[in-house]
């Protein structure tokens, strides 16, 4: 069995619904949440003009290899109703990335984890806090707890709701 971690986020259209029809998808067909985050209200982080997200880690057990679950994370995006446009970063329904597989480090052309930017993002790491403090950073060596205190994200997050 694999530990995956998941950043789930949303700022478009019932952000909440999306979060949680997505944790619905994700037991249906990746395998099994175990812990979810609360809720946090995030500033769009590098975006302009953009509406503000929900954002959600969730842990997942899985049997499916990496490259596998994202094929399935994608398929859920584009269930959810996700147009992918041109472009670096667009409103979404929901937008659902592998932070870590285990502690694997895998660089290939689909997947890439750690997540490369995971570590200078509050909306990220404020949550993942919350779930995994003691989870170690395969390439950074460091734990989810000394990575949001080093983080320099301004970025506004606040936790909204406890799920
Ligand atoms: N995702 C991005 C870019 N910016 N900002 C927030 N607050 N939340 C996100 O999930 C997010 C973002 C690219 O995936
Ligand atoms: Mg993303
Ligand atoms: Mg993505």
């Amino acid at each position: 069995m694999n530990t995956a971690y998941i950043s789930l986020g949303s700022n478009r259209g019932k952000r909440k619904e999306n979060l949680e029809r997505s944790i619905a998808q994700l037991n249906e067909k990746a395998g099994e949440v175990v812990l979810c985050s609360s809720l946090y209200e995030t500033e769009p982080w590098k975006m302009e003009n953009a509406n503000s997200f929900l954002n959600q880690v969730v842990e997942l057990k899985t049997t499916l290899p990496a490259e596998k679950l994202m094929e399935i994370l994608l398929g859920i995006e584009a269930f959810l109703g996700r147009v992918r446009r041109e472009g670096k970063y667009t409103p979404r329904t929901i937008d659902l990335d592998i932070l870590f597989y285990n502690n694997e480090v895998i660089s290939t052309e689909k997947v890439k984890v750690p997540h490369p930017l995971l570590h200078e993002r509050k909306f990220v790491l404020e949550p993942l806090m919350e779930i995994a403090p003691d989870l170690i950073h395969p390439l950074l060596k460091k734990n989810s707890s000394q990575l949001l205190k080093e983080c320099k994200d301004t970025y506004a997050v606040v936790r909204v709701m406890s799920k």
